[in-house]
């Protein structure tokens, strides 16, 4: 049932990818590391709230992300951002949601980055890791019961692998063979605490226990991810069941913006995955040149310009929208207060 259970595989087979949706592939995980750094430097300029980076693991989310398709839908952590880009969703509304702005989808109601796009059926990220796992099955099940098209995906990290809701998620989905993609981005740490600290075993090697297809892929290889992850999704899209597929990868950024991974991390471990980053071993696969390097580079930055300036001059949402969306009837003493706090305003 284990399709794969090497330490780590790299089985890229171009051949799933057409050359041109590689380019894009690449593009797309260039751009995601550029927005990352900007998304910092505009934290710590105090003019965005917060910002948790995928800096290392853009093989991992742009090559699974490539793999969905117009009906699934995907339950995302937070660290997927650009899963949303290959939906469809423009730099700029990542940012309006950085900003929390009025054009944010949510206007501000998430903590940044949490973001949720209905019209590409990426479901808003949960604070509370791995809420989004079971939430995940319900989808895929009520897609199995109403017999429509498509599968979901669903992505947790290595220290979310020990919360319940991932047991019990992977369980039923199993069970009811529902078109779920469990993918879980090992990144050796849960903020401060090592993979080694958070289990003794190997997460892959849960998913035959509890019924699942199980393959463990080389995270950093956006191609062999891709590949893997399409076959998980066709499977699941055919009646096949449920894949869990542990994406062995690293954190190159901290956490978080309120995070320093020089307190816990030793700096010989990050060295050793810089050399492993997946960005430039995508550009090696596809034999781009410096030239070529530097022109994809050139163009992501004046994407993420543009993006940064629409966003800046959007404004603030308006108080009132504070209270709407609550309730389907606005009760009265919320009503008193909306009314207090416009007249204060
Ligand atoms: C239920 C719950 N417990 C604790 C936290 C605090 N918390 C936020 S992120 C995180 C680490 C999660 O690590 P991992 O699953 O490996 O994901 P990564 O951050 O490495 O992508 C923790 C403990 C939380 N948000 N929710
Ligand atoms: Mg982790």
């Amino acid at each position: 049932m284990i399709d794969g259970m090497l330490p780590t595989i790299s089985t890229a087979s171009p051949a799933l990818l057409a050359l041109s949706e590689q380019h894009r592939l690449y593009r797309t995980m260039l751009l995601m590391r550029e927005i990352h750094h900007r998304a910092i430097a505009l934290q710590r300029q105090g003019r965005i709230g917060s910002w948790l980076g995928s800096e290392g693991q853009e093989g991992a989310i742009v090559g699974s992300a490539f793999a969905l398709e117009a009906d699934d839908w995907a339950f995302p952590s937070y660290r997927e951002h650009a899963l949303a880009l290959v939906r469809g969703i423009p730099t700029v509304r990542l940012f309006h949601h950085l900003y929390a702005n009025a054009a944010d989808s949510i206007i501000g109601r998430n903590l940044p980055p949490e973001y949720s796009f209905r019209e590409v059926n990426f479901v808003s990220v949960s604070a509370p890791v791995g809420n989004q796992v079971p939430q995940a099955v319900g989808a895929a099940m009520a897609k199995q019961a109403k017999g429509e098209p498509g599968a979901v995906i669903t992505y947790f990290g290595d220290g979310t692998s020990s919360e319940g809701d991932i047991h019990t998620g992977m369980t039923v989905a199993a069970r009811r063979r529902a078109p779920v993609v469990f993918v879980c981005q090992n990144n050796g740490w849960a903020i401060s605490v090592p993979t080694a600290r958070q289990t003794a075993g190997e997460i892959v090697r849960r998913a035959p226990a509890l019924g699942l297809h199980g393959v463990r892929v080389d995270g950093n290889d956006a191609l062999a991810v891709h590949q893997v992850v399409a076959e998980a999704l066709h499977r699941a899209r055919t009646g096949g069941g449920p894949t869990l597929v542990e994406a062995m990868t690293y954190r190159l950024g901290a956490h978080s913006t309120s995070d320093d991974p020089t307190k816990y991390r030793p700096e010989t471990e990050l060295e050793a995955w810089r050399k492993k980053d997946p960005l430039p071993r995508m550009a090696d696969a596809l034999g781009l040149s410096e030239a070529e390097r530097a022109a994809v580079l050139a163009d992501v930055r004046k994407e993420i310009e543009r993006a940064v300036e629409e966003a800046e001059q959007t404004p603030q949402p308006e108080m009132r929208t504070m209270f709407d969306d609550i309730y389907a009837e606005q009760p009265w003493h919320i009503a008193a207060q909306a009314r207090e706090a416009l007249r204060a305003h």
